[in-house]
């Protein structure tokens, strides 16, 4: 595994708000560094081209190290506070848990670096965590003392009134003071990701550029002088998300009449997701393919795999044509070692370099024991997805048999796959995927599981169902309902739910709405409807019908049945907010 350039210890610090000798914007605070270290500040030598970035090796920086470069600039990455110091611009993407992040700052003097550089005014765009740290403190995990630069505190999103959380998803923010670097997305959706917001209050208003909505008003984005953050990701934000990073490296790119128009204020738009289901045909090239009911075969003498185009190209196409996220699930993963399968990474560390939009990686995602003897841990298969570019990862298998094992003791042992990697990476990048098979029922209490009355009787007119969840691409059956798996996995840290359904893979009838409400009812994270998609009209159906928050379809896009525009521009008709 690759080192992160800093490590953490115990101690915590933070510093005052800097700005306010500048600003005059906050001085009720005297500086509070415990550090007796003094910077001083000096423009880099490095060329113009260069953003300084500040990665303390917690997660996925490698999509906006991407963007970086596809906007023609080198990265320079911070190894001590001179390197913050004597930066031209500099960049803070806070990824992780906020007490990691505020430990590693303190632990290496970088918090006071970057309060000095902050207090100088100096271009500096924190994103997501880096928006969050500039605040006072947060109650993650806490609270948790911040660099305390901004007035509030920051708190998780309240889920008591039946709000999703994570706030995983696109929104269009409101614009309450000059655009600045938020200038070109009046009215376009951005990308969130988070647990976890910070409020306008009387104290903080000076520094709030941007609010948006979800359950309350929250920040999504504060300026002031060249001091810049953004709680959504530019780097997934399409090419609206470029521009506000554009606009932020090369300030004379955005145009200097300030004018802008708020318009009406969005919900969370609900997401058009492409899955693009990855394996190797028997010639040993990794091919997408698409099964029914989980047979990816053709059914011809060869049995070939079928074969419906390169991940990458596809990838590519489908973030052009305007999807909201890409899956790629590694349908082989629960035999083959994923880490021995390094064609798939290289469609992460491909893909991550020129589609902005977030990628999902799931497949073969468990503790390994190789031919050799030796153990890798599944929190270092996930890390090498999220190094080669993925922003979540998806477990199937090993989720089904963590939440049997919890069903069975009551106990959360922390040593599942899906624990640590929720605890290492935060619960919003750990999404389980379901794979249930409708079982048919004469009455509901014929199974010790959650049943549905189904709204089609079965082939011999039974009224009723539950869904048995099964592993190993649907080759085994177990002995646990989906509703019952989900809600396990919500306990044990999932952020997200992929549903899929045996039934309808494949076979364009529409999604298996009795299913999609069973499980939407058992959670409160997101859920993802999968399955079945044949025409526009089953993706409203699916969202007036469930409060799924995305959809995700695979065989009409692969043979090009339905462009994912006509899907978008559809449900805008049926009033669903979508992003465009
Ligand atoms: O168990 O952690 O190794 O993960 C394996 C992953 O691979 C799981 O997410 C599992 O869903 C997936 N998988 C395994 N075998 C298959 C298969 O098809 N033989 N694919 C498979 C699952 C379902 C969806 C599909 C939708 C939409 N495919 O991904 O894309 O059903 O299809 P449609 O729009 O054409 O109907 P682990």
């Amino acid at each position: 595994m690759e080192a992160p350039p800093f490590s953490s210890s115990s101690q915590l610090q933070h510093c005052a708000h800097p700005l306010s000798r500048i600003h005059g914007a906050w001085n009720r605070r005297k500086p509070n560094l415990q550090s007796k270290k003094h910077f001083s500040i000096r423009a880099s030598s490095a060329g113009d081209s260069t953003v300084t970035l500040l990665d303390y090796g917690a997660g996925n920086v490698r999509s906006l190290r991407n963007a970086i470069r596809y906007l023609g600039f080198d990265v320079k990455d911070v190894q001590n506070p001179k390197d913050i110091l004597n930066a031209n611009r500099l960049l803070f993407p806070g990824v992780g848990a906020f007490a990691a992040a505020m430990e590693v700052l303190n632990q290496n003097g970088l918090a006071e670096a970057l309060c000095t550089y902050i207090e100088n005014d100096r271009p500096f765009l924190g994103i997501c965590l880096g928006l969050q740290l500039l605040f006072e403190s947060s109650d993650e995990n806490g609270p948790v003392k911040g660099l305390g630069l901004i007035p509030g505190a920051v708190g998780r999103f309240d889920s008591a009134n039946g709000l999703q959380v994570p706030h995983i998803g696109w929104n269009a923010v409101q614009i309450s003071k000059d655009p600045g670097i938020l200038e070109g997305t009046e009215g376009h959706h951005v990308y969130f990701v988070h647990s976890y917001r910070a409020i306008p209050s009387e104290a903080n208003k000076n520094w709030v550029s941007s609010t948006c909505n979800y359950g309350d008003h929250f920040i999504s984005s504060i300026a002031m002088g060249n001091v810049h953050a953004v709680q959504f990701h530019p780097e997934k934000s399409g090419e609206v998300g470029l521009s506000v990073l554009k606009n932020f490296l090369d300030p004379s790119h955005s145009s200097k009449t300030k004018k802008w128009v708020n318009k009406k204020s969005s919900k969370l738009a609900k997401r058009v997701i492409a899955c693009l289901d990855v394996r190797t045909n028997d010639k040993g090239d990794l091919v997408v393919t698409k099964g029914d009911q989980y047979d990816v075969r053709e059914h011809t003498e060869e049995n070939e795999v079928r074969n419906l185009g390169k991940p990458v190209d596809l990838a590519r196409q489908y973030y052009k044509d305007g999807a909201d996220e890409v899956s790629f699930l590694n349908i082989t993963g629960f035999r083959d070692f994923p880490l021995g399968d390094l064609p798939m990474l290289q469609v992460l560390r491909l893909t991550s370099e020129n589609v902005f939009v977030p990628l999902t990686v799931g497949g073969g995602i468990r503790d390994f024991t190789d031919a050799n003897g030796r153990y890798y841990p599944s929190l270092e298969v996930a890390a090498e997805y999220f190094r080669s570019g993925a922003d979540k990862v998806s477990i199937g298998s090993d989720a089904v048999f963590a939440a049997e094992a919890y069903l069975r003791t009551g106990v959360k042992t922390g040593k599942s796959s899906l624990e640590q990697i929720s605890r290492v990476y935060g619960n919003q990048a750990v999404v389980v995927s379901i794979d249930p098979r409708r079982v048919y029922l004469k009455g509901p209490d014929d199974v010790k599981f959650k049943t549905v009355k189904v709204s089609a009787p079965g082939p011999n007119g039974e009224e009723y169902a539950w869904y048995q969840c099964t592993v190993s691409g649907g080759r085994e059956g177990r002995e646990i309902g989906a509703y019952e798996l989900a809600k396990s996995v919500e306990e044990l840290g999932a952020g997200e739910i992929l549903l899929n359904c045996i039934d309808c893979d494949g076979q364009g009838k529409g999604f298996d709405i009795d299913l999609i409400k069973l499980v939407s009812e058992a959670v409160t994270i997101p859920v993802i409807a999968s399955s079945g998609a044949g025409i526009v009209e089953h993706f409203s159906d699916v969202f007036q019908k469930t409060s799924a928050s995305a959809a995700l379809a695979a065989g009409i896009f692969h043979r090009k049945e339905v462009p994912i525009k006509c899907v978008k521009e559809h449900l805008l008709e049926e009033g669903i907010e979508v992003r465009l």
